[in-house]
C-alpha cells in the first residue's frame, strides 16, 4: 500500500512506515511510535493508554476505518490525543459485502463451489444444498447507522424484504422511507429470517450472539456479520449451525482475524467467510486514505478533525 507519501510528504511531514501482515502488539507500537506527533493506523492496531502515554508528542490518531472499538477514546480524551476516523465513504461498499453475503448463503454458494473442485457437481441437485428464497422476508439489523440502512435499503429494492431493527434511538429516515420498524432484542431475534449486525463494538456488547441468542433465533435464519469478529462467539457459532439453531451464516470478520486454514466454518454448508474485504474496494479505500490524511495533516497543524471522533 502507498499510504499516500506524495500527500503527507507535500505537506512536509516527516513520514515512518511500519508495514506487517499482522497487527502491531502494545509493546512493538510503544517502541515504534514514542517520538511520533501524529499515527495513522492503517489496519487494527490496539491503540491503548499505555501506547498514548509512552507517545508524549502524539497529537493526533487517524483511523484508516469507521470502527474504533481498537482504541481507548477515554485515554485519549484526557491525554488532549485527537482522534479521527472514515465514516461515510465506505457505507456503500460494506453494505455492499453484507448483501453479497446474505445472497451466497442463502444459494449456499461457496460450499457449492468447494463441491466442484472435490468434483461433486451434482451436489447442487441435492435437496439439502437448494437455497432459500429471500422475497419478502424479514431482515433484521442490530444497529441500524448509515450502513444498516444501506443495506436495508438494498434489500428493499431488490427483495422487498420486511425491515425491522434493534438500536438505542429511532432511526426516523428508514422508517419513514423503507417502513422500518423499531423492536426489542428478542423480537429481533425471534421475526429475523436474516439478522446483519451494523453497531460499534463496545465492552457492553462484545460476544452478544452466543448459544442463548443463537437459540433464539428462527431455525431457517441466516446470521451475517460485517461489523466486528468479537460479536459472536464463534465456538458457539459453529454448534448452532451443527445444531441446525440456526440455517446460515456469512462472515466477512472473524474472531480472531486472520482465521485459521482448517477452521470448520470453512467448509460447512450454507455458511460463507470473507477475509474482511468490506471496505476493500479501489475507490473506498481510496477515499478512505484520503479522508484519514486529511484528518491527520489537520490535527497536526491543531485543526478540527473533518471527521473527529474525539
Ligand atoms: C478496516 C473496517 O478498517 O472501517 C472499518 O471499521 O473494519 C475496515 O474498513 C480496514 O480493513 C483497515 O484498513
Amino acid at each position: 500500500m502507498d499510504f499516500g507519501m506524495e500527500r503527507l510528504h507535500k505537506a512536509g511531514i516527516d513520514v515512518t512506515v511500519w508495514e506487517e501482515d499482522r497487527n502491531l502488539t502494545p509493546e512493538e507500537l510503544v517502541a515504534h511510535c514514542q517520538k511520533v506527533d501524529g499515527l495513522l493506523n492503517v489496519g487494527m492496531n490496539q491503540l491503548n493508554r499505555e501506547l498514548m502515554a509512552a507517545c508524549p508528542n502524539l497529537k493526533v490518531i487517524s483511523l484508516h476505518s469507521v470502527g474504533y472499538d481498537h482504541v481507548d477514546l477515554e485515554a485519549a480524551k484526557e491525554l488532549g490525543i485527537k482522534v479521527g476516523n472514515t465514516p461515510g465513504v465506505l457505507t456503500n461498499a460494506t453494505a455492499d459485502t453484507a448483501f453479497l453475503l446474505i445472497q451466497s448463503v442463502a444459494r449456499n454458494a461457496f460450499y457449492l463451489n468447494h463441491q466442484i473442485l472435490e468434483d461433486n457437481w451434482k451436489a447442487s441437485q441435492e435437496i439439502e444444498n437448494f437455497g432459500i428464497e429471500l422475497r419478502g422476508k424479514t431482515l433484521g439489523i442490530f444497529g441500524l447507522g448509515s450502513i444498516g440502512f444501506a443495506l436495508a435499503k438494498r434489500c428493499k429494492a431488490v427483495f422487498d424484504m420486511e425491515i425491522i431493527y434493534h438500536n438505542r434511538g429511532n432511526n426516523e429516515e428508514a422508517e419513514k422511507l423503507l417502513g422500518a420498524r423499531r423492536v426489542e432484542l428478542e423480537e429481533l431475534l425471534a421475526e429475523s429470517d436474516v439478522i446483519s449486525i451494523h453497531a460499534n463494538l463496545t465492552t457492553e456488547n462484545t460476544g452478544i450472539f452466543n448459544d442463548e441468542v443463537f437459540q433464539q433465533m428462527k431455525q431457517s435464519a441466516i446470521f451475517i456479520n460485517t461489523a466486528r469478529g468479537g460479536f459472536h462467539n464463534e465456538l458457539d457459532l459453529i454448534l448452532a449451525l451443527q445444531k441446525k439453531h440456526i440455517w446460515g451464516a456469512g462472515l466477512d470478520v472473524t474472531n480472531p482475524e486472520p482465521m485459521h486454514a482448517d477452521n470448520p466454518l470453512l467448509t460447512m454448508p450454507h455458511v460463507c467467510v470473507l477475509p474482511h474485504i468490506g471496505s476493500a474496494t479501489l475507490e473506498t479505500r481510496t477515499a478512505m486514505l484520503d479522508l484519514a490524511i486529511d484528518n491527520l495533516i489537520a490535527g497536526l497543524n491543531g485543526k478540527p478533525l473533518k471527521t473527529e471522533l474525539i
